[in-house]
């Protein structure tokens, strides 16, 4: 269990009370992810009360605890449900995966011509009020789908589900970027401060980032890779593709610092997913 959320008498008491109830065990789990329990934190404390009450064991929760595909065996394809995906290339630490045909070109085209009329010059978060601002470290122009909001991103959002085994509702709407000739997005984490004052605010809803899916939609003539300076790893940004990374927690010792290269010549767009700990709402 994780320090700081012991098994006080008080969660006993209501977790006994709750089952007595008739409330289910997954029911008692997300009303403890709704009150900040960790979902493995919570399925252990669930399991060390049922265990010392009944002697009974508890099923464990079938979702990993971060998300990304199952890669043991080194596959070349990943079953995606609609589509196979392509593997190209794979790093440990940071954990980064790169892959292939995610994305058809009709699909990006779709996207693209859904957002173009959408764009504004992007925000981002800021940590420090909770709220969004210009941001000088981010020249492209920007905006957010809703989730499910038409039958293409609808259809992608599953399809990243199934990829990266991570419930669809735990994602954030995607988010559209282009990138001019000379726009940037300069090497930043994508996980909020834990130092800031703004986000404990931010992270109410859906908890922490714990990884990023960043899409390749339209590819420039020239720059525009995605960079990992802490390793000196460079992606080309190739129509179809896709760049994953994921932080099991916010802090630089996951050595996801990332960067969108300046585009030289051409324009670059991008659709990026975030995925949240809990279901973003
Ligand atoms: O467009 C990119 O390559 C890029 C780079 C870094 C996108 C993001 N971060 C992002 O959307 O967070
Ligand atoms: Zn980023």
């Amino acid at each position: 269990m994780s320090e700081g959320q012991p098994i006080t008498p008080e969660l006993r008491e209501w977790v006994a009370a709750q089952l007595a109830a008739g409330h289910s065990v997954p029911s008692l789990r997300a009303s403890m992810r709704a009150a900040g329990w960790r979902d493995e934190a919570a399925d252990l404390a669930l399991q060390a009360i049922e265990l010392q009450s009944t002697g009974a064991v508890l099923p464990a929760a079938p979702r990993p605890a971060m998300p990304g595909p199952d890669l043991s065996g080194s596959p070349l394809l990943v079953d995606a449900g609609d589509r196979p995906v392509r593997v190209l290339q794979t790093m440990q630490h940071p954990r980064v995966i790169v892959f292939g045909d995610l994305l058809s070109a009709d699909e990006c085209e779709a996207l693209i011509a859904a957002a173009r009329q959408r764009l504004a010059r992007s925000l981002t978060v800021e940590t420090k009020t909770g709220g969004e601002a210009l941001n000088v470290d981010r020249t492209s122009d920007g905006m957010f789908f809703e989730r499910g909001e038409n039958p293409v991103v609808a259809r992608i959002e599953q399809r990243i589900a199934k990829l990266l085994k991570w419930p669809l509702e735990f994602g954030e709407g995607l988010q559209i970027l282009r990138y001019a000739p000379g726009a940037q997005y300069r090497p930043h984490y994508d996980y909020f401060d834990p130092g800031e004052p703004g986000t404990p605010t931010i992270l109410r809803r859906g908890g922490q980032r714990v990884a990023t899916l960043v899409m390749y939609l339209q590819e420039p003539e020239q720059g525009g890779g995605t960079t990992f300076p802490d390793v000196g790893l460079e992606v080309a940004p190739q129509r179809g593709s896709a760049v994953f990374f994921s932080y099991d927690r916010p802090d630089p010792s996951t050595r996801t610092l990332h960067g969108g290269a300046p585009v030289v010549a051409g324009e670059k767009w991008v659709a990026t997913k975030w995925l949240r700990e809990r279901e973003f709402i």
